[in-house]
């Protein structure tokens, strides 16, 4: 007898940001509204620039309004043009920033098991006109930073790493944000850490704070030179107290995420047809996504089916990342999106589902999400 599920009473995402303490942050506001600063570089901000120096393990950081703008700063501070490889299994932002660049992204296929760029395929796609390799640490997870560096250095490419779902993300100690030239963290309120909206670049050359830094605030150096067509990036006073307190709550945040992700584990393992990224031996976990791919012949149902069923639970589950950004209109004609040159990705878009994880979410709540899962299964 299959037993009965009550759909969850009030709805269930994803994710839910972490809320710091109102009072606490109001008496932080109160120092904001005090100084009558709010913007362009003010204590706040370079405050908030010191502690995540330390957090994020990186020798160099500059913060901007959003991780979208700061990736297009990212490929104007190295001068990229002509053709960047990229992975088609991300978010938008990862090839858009690319177009707004006047340059061309170059779809490659991605790794069966980590999702990331597959470093193996990227060699191919490599022409006169490539000048970068743009990868993403897809939910968190680190790309084959070793083989990519191999292969941008044997062709003289620049490497940039979308790590907008990589904060706190470590291999073997090493902070995720000192890999490849420069690297992007989004600080968006989907994110373990955020600022509501924010972002960050890391690198390890000096010389690119002072050039990412003009590049953010339109080019000016003084008040009587801009020096370069810059645009506006910058984080205001009120993003970085939001970033300030939010960062007292984040081990606490990915603690209890590190229960309900062994939680999962322990529930899923059985369940013939789902898989999970289970986690990297030396990888310190962003705990970000909680994705699991559905086999449709071996599960029974397809990852549309379950995403639906999932619905009348009232649990709303997304399906990052599809369609794949090859396959969106502005890029579909492109030589490399043609889907038998992506077959991996092709596959791995079909089965995905993100399925709620964050703090507030307790064990039972996750033991009900893997019995909902299960009765998908079996009815
Ligand atoms: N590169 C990659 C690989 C990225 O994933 C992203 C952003 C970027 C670059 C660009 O970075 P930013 O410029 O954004 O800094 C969300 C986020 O807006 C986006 O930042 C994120 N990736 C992407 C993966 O997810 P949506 O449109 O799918 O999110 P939305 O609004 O449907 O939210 C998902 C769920 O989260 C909701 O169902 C409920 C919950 N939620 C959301 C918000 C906004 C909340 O509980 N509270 C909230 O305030 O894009």
């Amino acid at each position: 007898m299959t037993q009965k599920i009550t759909p969850f009473p009030e709805p269930i995402y994803i994710t839910r940001p972490i809320l710091p303490d109102l009072n606490e942050l109001s008496e932080k506001l109160k120092e904001v509204w005090a100084s009558q600063r709010l913007t362009n570089r003010g204590p706040q901000h370079e405050l908030f620039q010191k502690e995540l120096l330390s957090i994020l393990k990186v020798p160099y950081l500059s913060l901007f309004n959003n991780g979208t703008i700061a990736l297009i700063v990212a490929c104007q501070s190295l001068r990229l043009s002509g053709e960047v490889i990229t992975t088609p299994f991300t978010f938008p932002a990862t090839p858009h920033v690319l177009t707004w660049n006047n340059i061309r992204p170059i779809f490659c296929d991605i790794d069966p098991v980590t999702m990331n760029i597959d470093p193996n395929k990227i060699e191919s796609m490599i022409t006169p006109q490539t000048t970068a390799i743009l990868a993403v640490h897809v939910f968190g997870t680190p790309c084959d930073v070793v083989k990519i560096q191999e292969v941008a250095e044997r062709y003289g490419l620049k490497v940039i790493y979308d790590a907008a779902h990589a904060f706190g993300v470590e291999v073997d100690g090493i902070g995720i944000g000192n890999f490849g030239n420069i690297s992007m963290f989004s600080f968006h309120a989907t994110k373990l850490f955020h600022t509501v909206e924010g972002g960050a670049l890391t690198f390890n050359d000096k010389n690119l704070k002072a050039q990412i830094d003009l590049l953010k605030n339109f080019g000016i150096k003084n008040e009587e030179e801009v020096v370069m067509p810059g645009i506006n990036g910058k984080m205001n006073e009120i993003q970085a107290v939001i970033g300030i307190e939010v960062l007292k709550y984040v081990d606490e945040e990915r603690n209890k995420r590190r229960v309900l992700f062994d939680t999962y584990r322990q529930c899923l393992k059985d369940i013939n047809g789902i898989t999970f990224l289970d986690k990297i031996p030396d990888i310190r976990n962003s705990y970000q996504y909680f994705v699991i791919r559905i086999d449709e012949k071996l599960f029974g149902k397809s990852r549309d089916y379950v995403y639906k069923k999932f619905k009348e639970y009232n649990v709303f589950t997304r399906k990052y990342f599809y369609p794949l950004c090859s396959d969106y209109t502005c890029y579909k004609q492109l030589p490399s999106s043609t889907p038998s040159n992506l077959p991996a990705a092709q596959k791995i878009a079909r089965e995905v589902l993100s399925i709620p994880f964050y703090g507030g979410l307790s064990t039972d709540d996750v033991g009900k999400i893997c019995n909902i899962l299960k009765k998908i299964r079996n009815t």
